[in-house]
């Protein structure tokens, strides 16, 4: 009788666990233990564990200096924390404790911040709106990855105790997206730009045109568009943004802290501009549109007067519509075009980008033409590029040329993973996630002075992508690793300990909806599906 009351009892505490659990619509929360302040990519400067965690509450204000880009970056905030939270969390200029934003003097540079947890609150100081906004993707990052759902979550929130001090290696950390072999909308370029964010990218590269398609309009060459943006790889309809799509994604980019650096490759990679303006052409026939994937057959006509025009109308439109300080010309693989037409080309193309008040960059070819003073040259090569080429990109940045990091068989994200990866090209070989990691961008070109390197940047070409989930497939996992060679310090540098923190990044993408390939190099726990 005894034995049976006690089962009773055992039941009925049972069925109050499970009446819990059913009114907050989840299992019991686990113990509480938060993520350490360490697990965050990329690897943060300085991290000083230690004092009580601060629990997000129901009556946790996000506080906010007076500036409006405070408030924005407090704003952002707000709206990844309100829906799975559930709570208000307004953004305030009054009131104490919380989630603080504060602006002040400090070593932080453009971009570097401080991140104060404990008991009382979260504070995150910088100097600048970007730091700001580079410490709330810390923030994020330590809280659960369920704090990235759009239904309210069960919680707990808690941030680790401690202090975070945190600064780039590098101000170029860069992305880029080839809209031309394949178009992507305003809304994929857009969510594309999100998950740059969260890794704290910091430039948005646009290839707007090549071979295969023109995607931005310009109202004095207008078949640029209309004609050369109608197909695209395969032979679909292509398109090509206005000047109010493009307005946007800068905006959108803006409002994450990207820079837009918009590409128009010249003097090769322009069958889809020879095709729509016959007068472009040396022979003044405009060849068919072009939908395969062959590179190198296209050339502007380096000795025609209106070859030049059009340039300077396309740099002048494209300018005004660009708010940052670079305007890319592209310049590799102008294998129809004579180097001496190269070197004329690029000595009179060059000059019309300063006129409209920006700063050259092209692909590293252009060091074997005259780089203009400030000009950056980025660095596709590999481990196989001849030691000629690579002598003479090295020789550029003796010289001044600064160098944004980009070798293909590292950074390259439309390398296939492995032989079975099903999108993707190979002709810089497999790139899985250790060897795209593995490398110090400080140290890759010997004899390039130190202060030449100025960052690092993925590319994602599109010849076989088509849509948002070809791009994440291959962008993840690898991005993540290209944003820590950018960001951290190469002190820093350890694969064992990366692919651990890179393991526990997989439950935020499944959050996301992102898609991403399960390599077998890395860890993954249980989140990792
Ligand atoms: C090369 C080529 C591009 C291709 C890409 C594919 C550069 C700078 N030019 O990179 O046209 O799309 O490879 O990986």
């Amino acid at each position: 009788m005894r034995q049976h009351r006690r089962t009773l009892r055992l039941l009925g505490s049972l069925l109050l666990v499970a009446m819990a659990a059913s009114v907050t619509g989840a299992a019991p929360a686990p113990a509480a233990s938060p993520t350490p302040l360490d697990r965050v990519i990329p690897a943060p400067a300085s991290v000083t564990p230690g004092g009580s965690p601060y629990r997000i509450t129901r009556g946790t204000h996000i506080r906010v200096d007076g500036s409006r880009e405070t408030r924005d970056v407090g704003e952002y905030l707000a709206k990844i924390l309100r829906p799975s939270t559930g709570y208000r969390l307004p953004v305030t200029a009054q009131g104490a404790g919380g989630i603080r934003l504060r602006l002040a003097e400090g070593p932080f540079g453009a971009e570097g911040y401080r991140l104060d947890s404990g008991r009382g609150g979260v504070t995150i100081t910088a100097a600048k709106p970007a730091g700001l906004f580079h410490g709330v993707q810390t923030l994020r990052q330590l809280l659960p990855a369920a704090v990235e759902k759009d239904s309210v979550q069960p919680g707990p929130w808690l941030v680790a105790g401690g202090t975070i001090t945190d600064t780039p290696r590098y101000g170029w950390r860069g992305a880029m997206l080839d809209v031309s072999r394949h178009f992507f909308t305003v809304e994929q370029v857009k969510r594309y730009i999100d998950q740059l964010a969260l890794y704290k990218i910091n430039k948005l590269h646009l290839h707007l045109s090549d071979d295969q398609g023109w995607r931005i309009a310009i109202d004095s060459w207008p078949r640029l568009a209309t004609y050369g943006g109608s197909t695209e790889v395969g032979g679909g309809p292509g398109g090509f943004y206005t000047k109010a799509d493009y307005r946007e994604i800068v905006r959108y980019a803006s409002s994450r802290h990207l820079e837009v650096v918009p590409e128009i490759d010249m003097p090769g990679h322009t069958n889809a501009a020879l095709a729509s303006y016959a007068d472009l052409n040396c022979d003044g026939v405009a060849p068919p549109l072009y939908t395969g994937t062959e590179v190198g057959f296209s050339s502007l006509c380096a000795g025609k007067d209106i070859t030049y025009d059009f340039v300077d109308d396309v740099i002048r439109e494209l300018a005004a519509l660009t708010p940052g300080r670079y305007l890319h010309i592209g310049g590799d693989e102008a294998h129809s075009t004579s180097h001496e037409d190269y070197v004329k080309f690029m000595d009179r193309v060059q000059p019309i980008v300063a006129k409209y008040g920006k700063t050259v960059v092209g692909w590293h070819q252009l060091t074997g033409a005259t780089p203009a003073k400030g000009a950056l040259a980025q660095y596709w090569g590999l481990d196989g590029t001849s030691a000629e080429e690579k002598a003479r990109v090295v020789k550029a940045a003796q010289n001044g040329t600064g160098l944004i990091l980009s070798p293909a068989d590292r950074v390259y994200l439309d390398m296939k993973y492995t032989k079975e990866t099903p999108l993707g090209l190979s002709w810089a070989g497999y790139v899985e996630v250790k060897r795209s990691y593995d490398w110090d961008p400080g140290a890759y070109l010997p004899g390039v002075p130190g202060g030449a390197v100025r960052g690092v940047e993925a590319p994602m070409w599109s010849e076989t992508l088509e849509n948002s989930e070809h791009v994440e497939f291959m962008a993840f996992p690898r991005l993540p690793g290209v944003a820590e060679l950018g960001w951290s310090s190469a002190a820093s540098h350890d694969w064992e300990r990366y692919k651990g923190r890179l393991a526990a990044q997989a439950e935020r993408w499944n959050v996301l909806g992102i898609e991403w390939y399960r390599s077998p190099q890395v860890p993954w726990g249980a989140g990792g599906g």
